[in-house]
Order: structure tokens, then C-alpha cells, then sequence
């Protein structure tokens, strides 16, 4: 590691306070700013300056002021010696950054009057920024979330990610069917510092070699290998309405600069010498596309090892500056494990304390799981983490050695507690004793830490009773706990809907709302006031308009933005059961072909709106993909339809479209089979949008309802504590399906959306294999629930009251909620106060 420790002397100290930068505060010094750094920064003129290049002199101009407040921050955390939070995620979903750098600093209005004195539109000088999509879905925008909460509650926390040289690939929609581009994003990247100072030398490979002391202790030595460099990129991340800016610290891989790439260099190996280089850089490369699905494939392993060990080293390098005894680390360090892609950061934490800075095994291991929180997101098999042995030994061979360790001692616990259940041992084992054996990564972050927690009360009791009830009963329920997911307000009601933030402001007393979320609920003195009702609509409507215009100019398909806008955007999964919906679609296409044209022009107007990607590798999902298109293929040119139904498929669904797309839907569809969403958290974005729900007794949809009352919401469908009788009837039992589906499938199989036999096996996972997913069972409920919306709909006033009553309930889904539960309940940290 190289880092230099230098600091102006006192005397010099003078020439650098007089000459500290303050950033701008008008329109002109802001003009002045975009000015400079179009001539000098980017070495162009008024004579070639584009949209591009206007949006990157601006978005330097901003990053310039989050500087000053970011360098702030980092002096006053380290001044203060308080508790810091790191934040690991293999994924952060950020989105466009200068929007949100220009509302959080409350310069949006200055920029705006500047950028039209210089000839642009700030809305499209925000369109051209490329969103950073770290992520694959609501794990990853969670994290983004928390760090905007976390940077304006004014906690010293860090986020600690892996900088992809690839995000999400982008999706085309060719033909129908799904077409993977891959997401180039670094070409020019503001936001980015690259800290070439701060590197660390990754181990990988090599072999164990154990010695004595001279106190006859036994000690290991992780010898050989290959050694592969991290280095440091920083994210400033701008709290809202504080000077208070954190740091998000990604790290890329490249070739060491070892003396031995060097002798392969002078050896004139210059092939494989470029050849290293690359597998270097291929550690960091390309974010993994799948959701809820753990592939187990080597080089993920080298990403999660690459990016826990550098983060480690250098929470442990800040916390040794301050000179402390190891045993107040966990008064200086919590570290929060987004899922448990960050779970081998426990094992190196207790390989750092006991292999190299020589403490005991138990006082180590004390120190370890004080430090780490472990959140859990999903109860689905299929995507709950485990290496296979031999790989591990191969990869991170003193790891094993420790992870074997860490089962031993807590098996012997288990014993102790448990004496003579063997059955006991096997199923709590961090080692699954299966052909081959491997590492079960959830039951070693349980084991490691001091608290768990699930993402909505529904799966936080899942948790407890169904894959974790032994650890239950081995570390007692205290352990386990619940923090209901959030969203952030800032990006997702002022940045995503600024009229409504207006509108609401005007209401409520000012913008405080963006800080204290609870303040919505003086909406409700408002709700008679037919004025603020009209304008309500009126919003709504304008958005709407706002992706009409979208989907005219995208997929050149004309809708009315006065149907209703039933929209369905998150990641493509059977649990998630788009195919329910569009099931459902068909089912609706029937019914308007038999009606007469005097009955259909009593028919509600509809568009039911689709977006998302499928897992590469997700044969099934890309089938409903295809599906989707197909149906709006040969609904939206029939003419016996026109307006009626209308099927759009947006193409590449990310951050960036959420912020235009949530606002427009009057209805969201939240249809996950009971028990499988964790929580969801876009149900909490279009409900604070203004938008209903039809949804599930699912995730945090169940707390939805809670809070905004069931009058507002359109639940249908199995409960959770059915699903396992249902599902074993369908298998053991005699199964079958009631005539209205069987009519959609009939539709589908006749080649009304393709060819005969198009869809086979979509069709046959609910008819004939078992319909794992229950939309036999659901469907029924699901036509009847929808034909109720299309009643309620009807009274456009009741509607509007509606979603007002439901936006003023809606103060609990705050991520800043979330983040203070986190920082009370989990990692006792508290917020650094800015003068
Ligand atoms: C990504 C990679 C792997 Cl290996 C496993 C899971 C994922 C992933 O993307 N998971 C994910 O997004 N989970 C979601 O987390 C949200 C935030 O807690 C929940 O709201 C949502 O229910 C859950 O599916």
C-alpha cells in the first residue's frame, strides 16, 4: 500500500485558508463556473459547445461545490473519532447523479436560470447523463437509497461497492424478444474520483503454512499465489439540505506492479505480461445480471473476496490511525452485509485480527460479530449463497481453513446447547455435507454477526420460522429483527414528480416533508379543498401526457392518456408473475372480442404497461418477455379494440425511466406469490406517487395496507400460510384449471400470439407441472379484483381522494426511517451534527 502522510505546517496554514474555494451561490457565478469549465476543463467554446458538452461542464460545476462539502465531511467525521457505518453492497443502483446534486445542495432553480442564459434546457441537459446502473434491481437501488439517507440524517457512513467497468447490460426489444447490449458507462464520468494513491494488494491462490511462535503458538502464513491491485474510486454522495456529503468507495482491479510482472517484462514476456493484466481487470469487469439467483461461478468468488478484502484493509488501516485498543473496534466500526455477497469480509476480518496482528481466536471472534449486521433479502432456495468447498480451498485457502473453524466452535455451542441432536448439527452445519460439500454463506453471516435482520415484517417472520428457525433457537429471537424497507423521498417524489412535490409543499408548510416524511399526513385537512383536488389530477394527468409522449416516440404506438395507465416495471421472475398479468391482459382481449360494439363503448379505456429485464440465462422469463410483446403486437393494430386495451413493452427499464414512469400510472401491479417478495420497494414509490395498487398479501405491500388503510388498496389472492398446502395439492392431489384461464391458454396455443405451440411450456408450468407459482389458484380473484378497479376507477373523484389519503399515510416508507432503525437497533451509531 502506498499512501503518503503529509500536512501543511501551521505557519503555511494562512496562505490556504485565505484562498479556500466557496463554491457559487447565484446564477451568475454558476454561469461563470459552466463557462470555465467549457473552455478550460473540456478545451471547447461557444462555437462547438453542445448538449454533451454542456451537460458535462455543469455536472463539473456541481461536482465542484460537492467537493468543498465532501473534503468538510471527511475532516469533521475524522475530528469527531465517532462511529463510522460501512455500508457493503456489490451493488449500488444510483441512477443520474446531477439532478439529484443540484435539489440536494437546493441550486436546481439557479441552474436552471443559468443554463437558458446559455442557450440550453436543463431537462435535456439532464437527459444526457448515462445512468450508473450498479445493480440489478431493488437490492441494489436499496443501498442507493440508503445512502441518500444516510449522508442527510448526517451519519458518518461510507459505502463500499466494486466499480464495474460494465453495468446492467442494456435490453433491446428485437422482434418481441429480449437482446442483451452491454452498458458501457465510464466514457466520461464526473462524479468519479480516482484515487490512484490508495491501492491494496489482493491475495488469491497460494497455500497455508503453519509455524510456532516463540510462545509455541501455532501461527498461519497464507504463502504464494497471485497478487492482483485495488484501486480506489470515490463517489461524493450530497445529503439533502446539509452541508453533509459521504463517500462511496469503489474499487477496480488491475495487474500489481510487483517486481514479478516486471521481470516477465524484462524477460521480454511482454504477451503474457498483457495477458496477466487482463485477468487482472477481469475481476472487475462486468456486475453479475441475475437477481434472486446464485450461480456459484469462480470469478463472482474472486469479485466478492477482491472487494471485501480492500475494504476491510482500509476500514482497518482508518481505524488503526486513531491508536486504539482492538477491542473498541465495534465502537468505531459497524459493518452493515447487504445480503450475503459481502459475507467473506467476516472470515478476513477474523483472519486479519488473528494471523496478523496476533490476537487470540476468541477475543478476535468477539470483535467480529460485534462489528457485522447481515440483512437478508429473499427466502427463495435458489438463491441463497453456497461455494463448493474445493473451490473455496483452491481460491482462499486459509479462509476454508478458518470457515472450518468457525463451524467447529459453534457446532461444539450447538452441543452443548442441543446435546445428542445430531439432526440438529446437520442442518445448522456451515458446511452442507452434500456431494460436493459446500459453504453455506447465510448460515456463516448468521454465525458471524450480531443481528439479522429481514426486509418486511411478513419476511422477517419467514425468516425466523421457516430457513433460520434453528438459529432461533440456538442465538434466541433477540437476534433476529425486522427493518422494514424504504425509499428515498428526495429522488423519488421532488426529483421524479416536481409539480407534485409543489403541490404538496403548498400544503404542508414548505419542503420540510423531504426531511420528515410523517408530514404528509396534513394532506388530509386538504382532501375537501376541490381546488387542490383538481390540481391533483391535473398532475397526474400532465404525467401521464408525459409518457404518452414517450411511447409514441419509442415504440411510435398512440395511447389515450386518459385510460387508465396500469403499469408492472421490475425485474422479469415467475415469483414476481408478470405472466399472471398478462394472462389477465388476454383474458380482457377475449372479453372485448365478444362483446357487441354498443358494450364496448361502455368498456373502461385501459393500457397495461410492462417493463423490465430477464436474467440472460432465464429462459422462462424471456419467454413471458416475448409473450407480452406478442399480445400487444396483435392487440394494439386490432381494430376492434382501439383504445380500449392498448400492451406496451418498455424497452431497457432502469433508474433513470422509473423517474418518469412511476408517476404516470394510476394502478401498479405488486402480484408476487405470497411468501416470495421479500419486501418490494416500488410498491412504496407509486403508492407515494399518487398512483393504487393491486397487489398480494405479500412483502411490505401487507404494511402498505396497514398504514394507508384497506379501503385504498386492491389486495387478491392467496395468504402466505396457504401456499404450502396448495402447492402440495397440485402436485399430490388432482389439479385443475377454471374455464376462464383455460380460455386464455386455448388463445395462446391456437397461435392467436405466434405460432401453434408458441408458449408451450408457460402454459404447461401452470397446467400440467405442478404451477408452482399459484396464478391457477389466483387468477380468479385477480379478473374479479381488476374489474373492481375498473368500477372504482369510474368515480374519478372517490379515486383522486383515494390517492391523496394513501400519499399522506405513506410517511413510514422513508429509507430515513429505515436508516434510523438501522443505526438505533443494529449498529448504535449516531448522526455527527453540523453546526
Ligand atoms: C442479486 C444477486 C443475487 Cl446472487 C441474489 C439476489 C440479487 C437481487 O437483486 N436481489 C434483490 O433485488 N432482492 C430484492 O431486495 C429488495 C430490497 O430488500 C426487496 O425489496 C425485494 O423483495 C427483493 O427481491
Amino acid at each position: 500500500v502506498k499512501s503518503v502522510e503529509a500536512s501543511i505546517p501551521e505557519p503555511q496554514r494562512e496562505a490556504w485558508k485565505k484562498h479556500q474555494v466557496e463554491g457559487f451561490t447565484d446564477k451568475d457565478g454558476f454561469e461563470k463556473e459552466v463557462v470555465r469549465h467549457v473552455e478550460t476543463t473540456l478545451a471547447r467554446s461557444l462555437f462547438n459547445c453542445d448538449e454533451g458538452a454542456a451537460y458535462s461542464a455543469t455536472s463539473l460545476a456541481f461536482r465542484d461545490r460537492l467537493i468543498t462539502e465532501w473534503n468538510r465531511t471527511q475532516q469533521r467525521q475524522t475530528t469527531a473519532d465517532t462511529k463510522r457505518v460501512y455500508y457493503l453492497s456489490l451493488e449500488f443502483l444510483m441512477g443520474r447523479a446531477l439532478d439529484n446534486a443540484m435539489l440536494n445542495v437546493g441550486l436546481k432553480d439557479v441552474a436552471r436560470g443559468g443554463i437558458d442564459d446559455l442557450g440550453f434546457r436543463i431537462e435535456d441537459i439532464i437527459e444526457q447523463e448515462h445512468d450508473a446502473a450498479l445493480g440489478n434491481g431493488g437490492l441494489g437501488r436499496l443501498a442507493a437509497c440508503f445512502l441518500d439517507s444516510l449522508a442527510s440524517l448526517n451519519y458518518p457512513a461510507w459505502g463500499y461497492g466494486l466499480r464495474y467497468r460494465y453495468g446492467i447490460f442494456k435490453q433491446e426489444i428485437i422482434n418481441g424478444y429480449q437482446v442483451e447490449v452491454p452498458d458501457y458507462w465510464l466514457d466520461f464520468n464526473p462524479w468519479e474520483f480516482p484515487r490512484h494513491d490508495v491501492t491494496v494488494d489482493i491475495q488469491f491462490y497460494g497455500n497455508v503454512r503453519k509455524s510456532q511462535d516463540e510462545n509455541g503458538k501455532t501461527v498461519a502464513h497464507w504463502e504464494g499465489g497471485e497478487i492482483v491491485t485495488a484501486v480506489a474510486y470515490d463517489m461524493p454522495i450530497p445529503g439533502y439540505a446539509t452541508p453533509s456529503t459521504n463517500n462511496l468507495r469503489l474499487w477496480s482491479s488491475k495487474a500489481s506492479s510487483g517486481e514479478f510482472d516486471f521481470q516477465k517484462f524484462n524477460n521480454g514476456d511482454y504477451e503474457s505480461s498483457v495477458a496477466d493484466q487482463q485477468r487482472a481487470e477481469t475481476i472487475s469487469a462486468v456486475l453479475y445480471p441475475n437477481d434472486n439467483l446464485d450461480r456459484g461461478k469462480e470469478l463472482r468468488l474472486k469479485q466478492q473476496y477482491f472487494w471485501v478484502a480492500a475494504s476491510l484493509y482500509d476500514i482497518v488501516r482508518r481505524f488503526k490511525k486513531s491508536k486504539r485498543a482492538w477491542r473498541e473496534f465495534p465502537d468505531q466500526v459497524a459493518i452493515q452485509l447487504n445480503d450475503t455477497h459481502p459475507t467473506l469480509a467476516v472470515v478476513e476480518l477474523q483472519r486479519i485480527l488473528v494471523d496478523i496482528e496476533g490476537l487470540e481466536w476468541d477475543e478476535a471472534w468477539n470483535i467480529v460479530t460485534s462489528t457485522f449486521g447481515y440483512t437478508n433479502h429473499t427466502v427463495l432456495p435458489e438463491a441463497l449463497e453456497k461455494w463448493p468447498v474445493g473451490l473455496m480451498q483452491h481460491l482462499l485457502p486459509r479462509h476454508l481453513q478458518i470457515i472450518y473453524d468457525i463451524n467447529l466452535f459453534f457446532l461444539q455451542t450447538v452441543e452443548k446447547k442441543f446435546p445428542n441432536d445430531r439432526e440438529m448439527l446437520t442442518s445448522v452445519s456451515i458446511i452442507e455435507e452434500s456431494q460436493p460439500k459446500m459453504v453455506r454463506m447465510a448460515y456463516l453471516a448468521i454465525v458471524g454477526s450480531h443481528k439479522v435482520n429481514g426486509v418486511a415484517e411478513l419476511h422477517s417472520d419467514l425468516i425466523q420460522t421457516t430457513i433460520f428457525k434453528d438459529f432461533v433457537k440456538i442465538f434466541g429471537a433477540d437476534k433476529f429483527t425486522n427493518v422494514t424497507n424504504g425509499i428515498t423521498p428526495r429522488r423519488w417524489l421532488h426529483q421524479a414528480n416536481p409539480r407534485l412535490s409543489e403541490l404538496i409543499a403548498s400544503k404542508t408548510g414548505g419542503h420540510e416533508f423531504l426531511k420528515d416524511l410523517t408530514q404528509l399526513n396534513k394532506l388530509e385537512l386538504s382532501i375537501d379543498d376541490d381546488a387542490f383536488r383538481k390540481e391533483w389530477a391535473e398532475i397526474k394527468y400532465a404525467n401521464k401526457v408525459r409518457l404518452t409522449k414517450y411511447i409514441k416516440k419509442t415504440l411510435d404506438v398512440t395511447v389515450n392518456p386518459a385510460a387508465l395507465f396500469d403499469v408492472q416495471v421490475k425485474r422479469i421472475h415467475e415469483y414476481k408473475r408478470q405472466q399472471l398479468n398478462i394472462f389477465g391482459v388476454i383474458h380482457r382481449y377475449l372479453a372485448l372480442k365478444a362483446m357487441s360494439p354498443e358494450e364496448r363503448k361502455k368498456q373502461l379505456p385501459r393500457v397495461s404497461i410492462f417493463g423490465g429485464k430477464a436474467a440472460p440465462g432465464y429462459w422462462m422469463a424471456k419467454q413471458i418477455i416475448h409473450l407480452i410483446n406478442n399480445v400487444g403486437a396483435v392487440v394494439n393494430k386490432d381494430p376492434d379494440i382501439g383504445d380500449l386495451l392498448k400492451v406496451i413493452y418498455l424497452e431497457d427499464y432502469n433508474v433513470s425511466k422509473a423517474e418518469m414512469i412511476v408517476p404516470a400510472s394510476d394502478l401498479s401491479e405488486h402480484i408476487s406469490t405470497a411468501g416470495t417478495e421479500a419486501s418490494g420497494t416500488s410498491n412504496m414509490k407509486f403508492v407515494l406517487n399518487g398512483g393504487l395498487i393491486i397487489g398480494t398479501c405479500d412483502g411490505a405491500n401487507i404494511e402498505i395496507t396497514r398504514e394507508i388503510g384497506q379501503e385504498n388498496i386492491f389486495l387478491f389472492g392467496t395468504l402466505s400460510e396457504d401456499v404450502e398446502d396448495l402447492r402440495h395439492a397440485h402436485t399430490y392431489g388432482s389439479h385443475t384449471v377454471d374455464s376462464d384461464l383455460n380460455k386464455v391458454f386455448d388463445t395462446i396455443q391456437s397461435g392467436t400470439f405466434g405460432e401453434p405451440n408458441d408458449f408451450g411450456a408457460m402454459v404447461a408450468a401452470v397446467r400440467d407441472h405442478g404451477d408452482f407459482y399459484l396464478v391457477s389458484d389466483d387468477f380468479q380473484s385477480y379478473i374479479d379484483t381488476q374489474k373492481m378497479v375498473d368500477t372504482e376507477y369510474r368515480n374519478q373523484d372517490e379515486w383522486v381522494r383515494k390517492c391523496i389519503r394513501s400519499v399522506a399515510r405513506m410517511g413510514f416508507f422513508s429509507s430515513d426511517r429505515c436508516i434510523n432503525e438501522y443505526a438505533e437497533g443494529i449498529w448504535n451509531v449516531e448522526p455527527l451534527v453540523v453546526k
